[in-house]
């Protein structure tokens, strides 16, 4: 059982908000691969980054088409794991005492939501969620794979995830509530992030420069490491239920 440093377990017990961004590492333990280790067998030989762009669709919508639909295929059988639902149990433990906790993720998965996390500002889109590119309509998909690659939607158009590729704006509405949430937070946590995508990893620092103490849980050291006031590197799925359950044992 993990152990919690008590001056942390103090501040969560007292902050009046609470932001959390997480990454692929908090979905590590549902078994679905970062986004930096996602590529293996087929896909071995290709960077993620140079997937995930607008241009390689463009360049090759087949092999783009068939690498999403490959991963929202392997994602059905993902569950949400005690880290998510830790940071469910979290948000419902802070609503209880009228405080916020404004949960961001930078993930696609929607295993927040399953763990029962309402209200997820979803800063990078839905890998279960297909737009047509001509006219826009969206679909939630959660059937077998596609026959063809990419889908075809009625009107004739070609299907892509509704994702944020690199070089595309984020939603709006996604990344505004996330900066404004960041701003004045009490204590920011950082989960399962390498914090190198931009401009969900600035977050860390509108936090930090607005007087937020900062969380970090990451097997790995990140940039986030050296902002962190507790820098806890252990897996997600370990260190969150440990500090909702001993917040929780001591709530009052
Ligand atoms: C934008 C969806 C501007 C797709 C993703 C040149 C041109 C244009 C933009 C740029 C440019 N140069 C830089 C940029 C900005 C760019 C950027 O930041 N690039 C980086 C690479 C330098 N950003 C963008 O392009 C963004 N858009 O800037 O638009 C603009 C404005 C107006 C108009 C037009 C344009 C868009 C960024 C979004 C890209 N899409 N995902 C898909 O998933 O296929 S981002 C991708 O990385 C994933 O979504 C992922 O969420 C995200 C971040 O990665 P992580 O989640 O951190 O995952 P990673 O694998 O890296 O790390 C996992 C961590 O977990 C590790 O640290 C590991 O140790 C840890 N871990 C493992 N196990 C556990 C664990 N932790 C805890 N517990 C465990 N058990
Ligand atoms: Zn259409």
């Amino acid at each position: 059982m993990s152990s919690i440093p008590s001056d942390l377990l103090q501040t969560v017990r007292t902050a009046s908000s609470i932001v959390v961004l997480t990454g692929a590492g908090v979905s590590a333990e549902s078994g679905i691969p970062t986004f930096r280790d996602a590529m293996d067998g087929l896909w071995a030989r290709f960077n993620p980054e140079d997937l995930a762009t607008p241009e390689a669709f463009a360049r090759d919508p087949q092999l783009v088409s068939q690498w999403y639909d490959e991963r929202r295929c392997k994602l059905a059988m993902c569950k949400p794991n005690p880290a998510h639902l830790a940071l469910a149990q979290l948000q419902r433990w802070m609503r209880e005492h009228d405080r916020s906790m404004t949960l961001v993720t930078q993930n696609i998965d929607r295993l927040h939501q399953e763990a029962g996390s309402d209200d997820v500002i979803e800063l990078h889109g839905s890998l279960r969620v297909w737009r047509c590119t001509r006219c826009e309509k969206e679909t939630d998909e959660r059937g077998p794979a596609f026959e063809t690659h990419p889908p075809r939607c009625s009107c004739g158009g070609a299907r892509r995830p509704s994702v944020v590729w690199f070089g595309e704006a984020l939603p709006a509405d996604a990344i505004t509530r996330a900066q404004r949430a960041s701003v004045g937070c009490r204590l920011f946590m950082s989960i399962g992030t390498s914090g190198v995508v931009y401009p969900a990893a600035g977050l860390i620092d509108l936090a930090r420069t607005t007087g937020a103490r900062v969380l970090e849980v990451n097997p790995a050291v990140t940039t986030a490491s050296a902002k962190a006031d507790w820098a806890i590197h252990e897996p997600a799925g370990a260190f969150l239920p440990a500090l909702v359950q001993q917040l929780m044992e001591q709530a009052v």
